[in-house]
């Protein structure tokens, strides 16, 4: 295993401890809203203060990018850790037991290692650009349907930017109209790596941030998905807006995708 790798897992497991920990006393938990239907807490800053020691002291040249601290330069900006240190923050306040940590490292540009750890379950997502992807040390895979029927595609709804809401719920209807059934469950970074794992056949969501994207997108390509943005090209770290699932899936949610799209979402 390549150290980076190594040193993103350990990461993201420190900050996996000091979540259970928290979540087995919820009661104690401080929450702040940074805006509608936006919370942190003091679990969010403390795990993403353990993430952000772990890489320092092995790599402190490198640059940082964080959601709840921001970008960090270090000496070396080649390198930039993306981190969330908990996806999923109101399921955790509500205690409902369903979100993750979130580490990648991109080189130049290109995600290079993607970690993704769901504490509760002891789930460890892996990924290292070009090896594949791995759950707990075991290679994942993507499913291989041909189409959308009876496929179940994953989903977040765009709470925080109500203005895309119409074109949004346009997208949803053509998706659900032509498959199984839909999932709402409220971690990107899962959404993500189910994908990977093939416990969803695919995965759709507008305005994402790099720090929710970064690592579960390199886990699903390298267990085999293909991942654009909402009019299949590859603008989804910009634009936040991704579309995850095998080729023929792909191409046909794509197609289902295509006459919602507005250019601001290009
Ligand atoms: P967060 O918990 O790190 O903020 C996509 O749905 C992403 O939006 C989630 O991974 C989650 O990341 C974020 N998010 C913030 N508030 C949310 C909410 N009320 N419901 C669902 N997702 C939310
Ligand atoms: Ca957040
Ligand atoms: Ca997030
Ligand atoms: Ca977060």
């Amino acid at each position: 295993m390549h150290p980076m790798l190594n040193i993103g897992i350990r990461a993201a497991r420190n900050a996996g401890n000091i979540i259970i920990k928290a979540y087995e006393n919820l009661d104690k938990v401080e929450t702040q809203s940074k805006g509608a239907n936006d919370y942190v807490t003091n679990v969010d800053k403390a795990a993403e203060r353990a993430i952000i020691d772990t890489i320092q002291k092995s790599y402190p040249e490198h640059g940082i990018i964080a959601e709840e601290s921001g970008i960090t330069d270090g000496q070396n900006n080649d390198y930039q850790w993306v981190i969330d240190p908990l996806d999923g923050t109101t399921n955790f306040i509500k205690g409902i037991p369903h979100f993750a940590v979130s580490v990648a490292l991109r080189v130049k540009g290109k995600t290079e290692h993607g970690v993704v750890y769901d504490p509760l379950r002891n789930e460890l997502f892996t990924a290292s650009r070009g090896q594949g992807a791995q759950l707990n040390g075991y290679r994942l895979r993507v499913n291989k349907l041909h189409d959308l029927d009876s496929a179940i595609i994953a989903t977040g709804l765009p709470f925080k930017q109500k203005h895309l809401s119409e074109n949004y719920f346009g997208m949803l209807n053509a998706i659900f109209s032509e498959c199984g059934d839909i999932r709402r469950a409220g971690s990107a970074a899962l959404d993500l790596v189910y994908v990977a794992a093939g416990r969803h056949d695919g995965y759709f969501e507008l305005g994402l941030k790099p720090w929710d994207l970064a690592a579960g997108e390199l886990i699903a390509r390298e267990a085999g998905a293909l991942v654009t943005d909402v009019a299949g090209g590859y603008n989804f770290f910009k634009t936040g807006n991704i579309v995850v699932a095998n080729s023929h899936v792909l191409k046909v949610m794509l197609s289902k995708l295509r006459p919602h799209l507005t250019d601001s979402m290009k």
